[in-house]
């Protein structure tokens, strides 16, 4: 594989799919820190070399730049059984990553931001507005995974693979944004289920 080099900063639970991906499948990968809150990722060189989008994660691989965390946890991945072998079971590991996308990062991981980084007191007036609905799309988020994993032990396939990864990054610092995992029972035993694998590494704190 050509070299690796991950662009990112280390709180950011979408950098932290990246490391726990590669931590499974035992591929080193050198560490390169932007200071978001200082805009590091929206200077003149970041857009122009490494993402014109202005964020991270963002894996290089030898002179390419791969930015969005669940395409760079496949392109680890690629050909390992984190990626189910079956064609319907690695259609739904993909399903659930661009579920959470869509359904659980912009809420999750938008009020654990939001509160954690940015302080409720310097949120904008939109933001703030925006607060009750983030919170209810979050928790109907939480509820769905919950029903899900009463019936599974794993997202996709009933085995672990990306699909769970992706989804542990926010779940397990939900608390972060102000949700209460314990009313997720299922979600609760899963995340357990998860750190307790082999190859399993934390979030940096
Ligand atoms: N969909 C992207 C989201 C990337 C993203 O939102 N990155 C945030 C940190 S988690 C960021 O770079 N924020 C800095 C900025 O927007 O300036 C992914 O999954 O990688």
């Amino acid at each position: 594989m050509a070299n690796l080099i991950l662009h990112e900063y280390a709180r950011s639970g979408n950098c932290y799919k990246i490391r726990l991906t590669a931590a499974h499948l035992g591929i080193p990968i050198e560490r390169r820190e932007y200071d978001i809150m200082a805009g590091e990722t929206r200077s003149p060189a970041f857009l122009d070399a490494v993402n014109a989008n202005g964020r991270i994660p963002v894996l290089q691989v030898g002179d390419d730049y791969l930015p969005e965390s669940n395409a760079a946890c496949c392109y680890l991945a690629d050909g390992s059984d984190l990626i189910p072998h079956d064609r319907f079971d690695r259609a739904d590991m993909l399903r659930w990553m661009f579920w959470e996308q869509y359904n659980h990062e912009p809420n999750v991981a938008t009020l654990r931001f939001w509160y954690g980084w940015v302080g409720e007191d310097n949120l904008t007036d939109l933001q703030r507005a925006m607060l009750p609905a983030k919170h209810a799309a979050g928790e109907a988020a939480l509820t769905l995974m919950d029903e899900h994993l009463s019936r599974t032990p794993f997202f996709a396939g009933g085995r672990f693979s990306l699909a769970d990864i992706a989804l542990y990054a926010y779940t397990h610092v939900a608390e972060g944004g102000r949700f209460e995992l314990h009313l997720y029972p299922a979600v609760e035993a899963w995340l357990a289920r998860v750190a307790d694998l082999p190859g399993h590494i934390a979030i940096d704190a």
